[in-house]
């Protein structure tokens, strides 16, 4: 296993628009980002990865890009990116920044030129097709609702997107595309920044056949949009003209990929990406908006399945981002365990084999927001898949509970600094988006000032794991996969052998771990001590003990 500095660091991803907002317009910014660096440095951030930063319409927060070299003009210009960047480097810590190459804005120059007319030297950018008068060229869906087919007027073809019609994809087989996407990747590249989140990344290479598919791979078409063919000559293209040539990390955004493809993508020998979010363990149960049950059992065998990846791949381990709920709402209890179950998850994903990747907000145990009706959310998800929700049979109000428990909007309300209104976010009465009424008692403030608070138990964590290599790079066992309470799993490296045993249940129970008093009790969350004069031990509910031997 080679070491290499993104293996042993952690990552905290900034969503900016929720962050902090520094001059109360009610919008996170640059600046704003800027004055929380000390806080970050403190819990032991080294990567931090931004949310898109560049001017957009916000049709999609950002993930719209209207100009890849200038600043959204709500964060701030680009002398406060620079300075967000040396402020950062100054820190001994590293800017990875989103790279969202699979479409544009409809207000990019590019696709205003490409839909004037079908002989503009732009009209190959995207990916035009003839329709019907009144059917688009294929059956594909949106991923916001509706048809993948924009019938434009002016030329009466239509355009592709898989996400909204304000985001046309572009295309790839394009030579000319691919060069001024390396051109925008060596301009941040040139600034110092330190890698690169690749945006929904399987997508770029499309299926040339544009044929219908078929109603069961309609249902997530994920997996047929990333079925071209030419996914890892195009990554590798990128590899040799431009990320070979730094030192920086790539983490594809591998939405839709199979493991074999996953797992090629991130073959150190491939030269193609460093890493890869993929989506199993976070979207476990997730069938649209739906969340259907799961249990502990599938869970750990996606962590296994990622965990025991041949020799040259390295995995990453998240419970959180922007497109998902809160991990605490999910994964533990967030009513009467809040606080013990957040850091049973805080133990979990700083003590697993990968790169770990906190959200903003999961340091101090942030939950899931109680949306009491449609129009409060902000996600154009939401409305988009509203008919599609309807026609399955479900009503606004079924709807309405679902994405109480899975829509993205949780992990987008803001940042909850203090008891102050609108969490201390921002002073003015212009916040963008909501903020969670807990803010009141869950918020940075409170957890600093307490040494027992989640937030000092992540930093506690970090601190052990970036102090041990065998804890980062030692072999990984799942010690009993078929337990429905508890996860037990151990870390063997070269000096130390690390066991975990973590209660995720909300139940007091007895286990007994053969030679556990060979083992000394490293760091737990528990209030009260833990005797274990014998290999018998006695559990509370969501219990996380780390021992050493
Ligand atoms: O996300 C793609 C993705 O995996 C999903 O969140 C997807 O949008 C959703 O599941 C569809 O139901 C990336 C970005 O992270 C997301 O914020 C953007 O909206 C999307 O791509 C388009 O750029
Ligand atoms: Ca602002």
């Amino acid at each position: 296993m080679t070491r290499k500095w993104w293996k042993e660091q952690v990552i905290y991803q900034i969503y900016p628009r929720s962050f902090y907002d520094s001059n109360g317009d009610g919008i996170g910014d640059i600046k704003g980002i800027i004055l929380k660096l000390d806080y970050l440095k403190f819990l032991g951030i080294d990567i931090i990865w931004l949310s898109p930063h560049f001017d957009s319409p916000n049709d999609d927060n950002g993930y719209d890009i209207r100009d890849y070299r200038k600043i959204m003009e709500e964060f701030g210009d680009m002398n406060d990116f620079d300075n967000l960047l040396s402020e950062i480097h100054s820190r001994e810590m590293k800017l990875v920044i989103d790279l969202v190459v699979n479409h544009t804005s409809d207000e990019h120059n590019w696709f205003i030129e490409s839909k004037s007319s079908s002989k503009n030297k732009f009209r190959d950018f995207y990916i035009w097709k003839e329709g019907s008068e009144t059917n688009p060229p294929n059956n594909w869906t949106s991923f916001f609702g509706g048809s993948a087919w924009e019938k434009d007027l002016k030329t009466n073809d239509y355009y592709l997107h898989y996400f909204s019609k304000k985001q046309p994809d572009l295309n790839w087989e394009n030579q000319k595309v691919r060069r001024e996407i390396y051109d925008i990747m060596k301009f941040w590249l040139d600034k110092g920044i330190d890698g690169f989140r690749m945006d929904v990344i399987p997508f770029i290479s499309k299926d040339l056949g544009f044929k219908n598919l078929s109603k069961s791979k309609l249902i997530s078409p994920e997996f047929s949009y990333a079925s071209g063919t030419k996914l890892h000559q195009f990554l590798k293209e990128m590899n040799s003209k431009v990320l070979s040539k730094y030192d920086i990390v790539s983490i594809g955004e591998a939405f839709g990929i199979s493991n074999e493809s996953m797992i090629k993508m991130t073959d150190e020998r491939e030269n193609e990406l460093n890493l890869v979010f993929i989506f199993d363990i976070i979207r476990i149960g997730r069938d649209n908006w739906i969340q259907n049950k799961w249990n502990l059992k599938e869970l750990k065998k996606l962590f296994e399945q990622q965990s025991n990846v041949k020799h040259f791949n390295w995995p990453t381990v998240f419970l959180n981002n922007h497109d998902n709920p809160r991990s605490v709402s999910k994964y533990g209890n967030d009513l009467q365990f809040r606080e013990k179950s957040a850091k049973l998850l805080a133990m979990l994903i700083l003590t697993q084999k990968g790169t770990p990747v906190l959200f903003q907000g999961e340091e101090i145990g942030m939950t899931n927001y109680k949306f009491e009706s449609l129009d409060q959310f902000d996600d154009l998800e939401v409305v988009g898949n509203l008919p599609k929700a309807i026609k399955s049979g479900i009503n606004k109000k079924d709807y309405l509970k679902h994405l109480n428990i899975s829509s993205r909007d949780h992990s987008r309300t803001t940042m909850q600094w203090n008891n102050k209104i609108n969490g201390g976010f921002t002073e003015g009465n212009n916040n963008w988006f909501l903020t969670n009424s807990n803010y009141s008692s869950i918020n940075v403030e409170n957890d600093l000032k307490n040494i027992n608070s989640i937030f000092h138990f992540y930093k506690s964590l970090i601190d052990l794991r970036k102090k041990s290599n065998d804890l980062i790079y030692g072999d990984y066992q799942d010690l009993d996969p078929t337990n429905e309470s508890l996860f037990i799993y151990q870390r063997k490296g070269k000096k130390f052998c690390y066991l975990l045993i973590l209660n995720m249940s909300n139940a007091s129970l007895k286990y007994n771990f053969n030679n556990l008093t060979k083992y000394s009790l490293e760091l737990s969350n528990r209030t009260s001590d833990l005797n274990f004069f014998s290999d018998d031990i006695d559990l509370l509910p969501w219990d996380a003990l780390m021992f050493k031997k």
